[in-house]
């Protein structure tokens, strides 16, 4: 079959298999429960450029989730809070579930969540994304939760378009003057959660810095359901989270806002 899926034989539990570090003790996602956190107050995260429109985007569908990169300018960047260094975008993307009682990779106090989104940023002084896969400071993964609503965000509108035009396994569509993180994701960002853990797919590479944001981003049920209308190697992607794995030795810090 293909590299790595979600279901039988390609399924989380035999990525090890072909890939060391999915089977490591630093491994993403987590359940972050409220009663193992350790507050802690960071200095500012600084968004950089989260204001501005993207000028050129590129939604594509490569059979494992629908994924948004930058085509023409700058990316933004962030830098502060837990991070040292600046972090600079490469990616969008989203992970959900069969139904809305699921779906989200990293849970908290047990509770699952229907999406959430993943903002993949590398640590610029690696250059690329590729070589800051081999530094545990390479990666930051902004992440955000999503909770049902019962009106649409029209934040959403662009996207849900392009959704519609990349149902086709490794489909895709051009979008000009993209809506801005700032809006994409439109919540107070104030309170967060971060730890040390790794990519949710293979290769499961023990570089990502977590933020987890403590607010949902409202969607409406019919936004949720386009993502399992896309396309996969076997029919509908109607999943793609890995379950959670064990904390071991780590710590998660609660930063209020
Ligand atoms: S996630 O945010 O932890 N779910 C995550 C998972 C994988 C990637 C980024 C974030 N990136 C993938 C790229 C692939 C590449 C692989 C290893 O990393 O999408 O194209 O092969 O470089
Ligand atoms: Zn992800």
């Amino acid at each position: 079959g293909q590299d790595f899926g979600y279901d039988g034989s390609e399924g989380p539990i035999h990525w090890g298999e072909k890939y060391q570090q999915c089977v490591g003790k630093h491994q993403s996602p987590i359940d972050i429960e409220s009663q193992n956190v350790i507050e802690k107050s960071f200095p500012p995260i600084v968004y950089d450029g989260f204001d501005q429109n993207l000028e050129q985007v590129n939604v594509t569908n490569n059979g494992h989730t629908v994924m948004l990169s930058i085509t023409k300018g700058e990316p933004p960047t962030v830098s502060g809070g837990p991070l040292s260094g600046t972090y600079a975008f490469t990616q969008l993307h989203f992970h959900w579930g069969q139904n809305d009682s699921l779906g989200s990779e990293n849970q908290i106090n047990h509770q699952s969540f229907p999406l959430e989104l993943h903002v993949v940023l590398y640590n610029i002084q690696y250059e690329t994304f590729k070589n800051a896969l081999d530094y545990e400071d390479g990666l930051v993964v902004l992440s955000f939760l999503y909770s049902v609503s019962h009106t649409s965000n029209s934040k959403y509108n662009q996207f849900e378009e392009a959704l519609d035009a990349v149902r086709d396994i490794l489909a895709s569509k051009e979008i000009d003057n993209f809506v801005s993180l700032d809006d994409f994701v439109g919540i107070d960002r104030g309170a967060y959660f971060t730890y040390a853990g790794s990519l949710t797919t293979p290769p499961c590479s023990e570089v990502v810095t977590w933020i987890e944001y403590q607010n949902t981003i409202p969607v409406s049920r019919e936004q949720i359901h386009n993502f399992r209308l896309l396309y996969s190697h076997e029919g509908h992607l109607t999943h793609n989270f890995r379950p959670v794995q064990e904390l071991h030795d780590r710590s998660i810090y609660f930063n209020r806002s």
